[in-house]
């Protein structure tokens, strides 16, 4: 069975997710709300709206819609500023060893990934050319653990969810792979991430014999 290849983005191909977590902190400072790495755990993988309720609602707090919108954007504008500073050199380890050996092997590569700025950040890395479908958030509507951006993603490569493979760094991810029968391959704590059928700290960890191994690999259904 040929298999196909969906990476998330922040986390898994760059290391977005610390400067989520410094724009999320300056805004939950801002209300007086508490937030540490622990938080920003639970915000990995989730959409930007959903990601500042939970932090209103950890913090009791509500705001106006005015006011909500007006968080959105700052936060994003700060986000924004530190992926501006980003280059080839952000590209987590490991990972244009495998993206150039999946590639080479002309088996089809897709982003699924809940970020609106999926693009650009692919476009500041030059990753862009690498994947045939980008699934970004700005198309889908059900966010992970929703299985949506990941099953478009397949819709788009023409395969079977059983016959993707989907690198995650967030319990949302692998939850979302785990429920369309998708392959899940967790990148990173693996007590986080025991939902997953294979763990690895990195893509350093992952070599040509990994790949083989996750592609013949066939998951239970249940
Ligand atoms: P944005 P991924 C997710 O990207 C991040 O993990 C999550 O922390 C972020 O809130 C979400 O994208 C939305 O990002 O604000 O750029 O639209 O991990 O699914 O690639
Ligand atoms: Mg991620």
């Amino acid at each position: 069975m040929t298999k196909a290849f969906i990476f998330d983005l922040d986390g898994v191909i760059v290391d977005t997710a610390k400067f989520h977590f410094l724009a999320w902190k300056n805004l939950a400072e801002s209300l007086e709300i508490p937030f540490s790495e622990e938080e920003n755990e639970q915000l990995k993988g989730v959409s930007r709206i959903r990601s500042l309720q939970k932090i209103l609602e950890w913090g009791n707090k509500t705001i106006s819609e005015e006011e909500f919108k007006r968080l959105m954007a700052e936060k994003n504008e700060e986000y924004l500023a530190y992926v501006d500073q980003m280059t080839e050199k952000d590209i987590l380890p490991g990972v244009m060893e495998i993206l150039n050996y999946v590639k080479s092997n002309n088996y089809p590569i897709a982003l699924g990934s809940a970020s609106k700025n999926a693009r650009t950040i692919l476009s500041k890395v030059g990753l862009e050319d690498y994947f045939e479908e980008i699934v970004d958030g700005n198309e889908v509507s059900k966010a992970k653990p929703n299985p949506e951006v990941f099953l478009k993603g397949c819709r788009l490569l023409k395969v079977e969810p059983e016959q993707a493979i989907v690198f995650e760094d967030s319990k949302a991810g692998i939850e979302a792979a785990n429920s369309a029968q998708m392959t899940s391959v967790g990148i990173g704590d693996k007590s986080v991430l025991n939902a997953a059928d294979f763990n690895f700290l990195d893509f350093t960890e992952i070599s040509k014999i990994t790949i083989e191994t996750l592609i013949n690999f066939k998951k239970q259904t249940n």
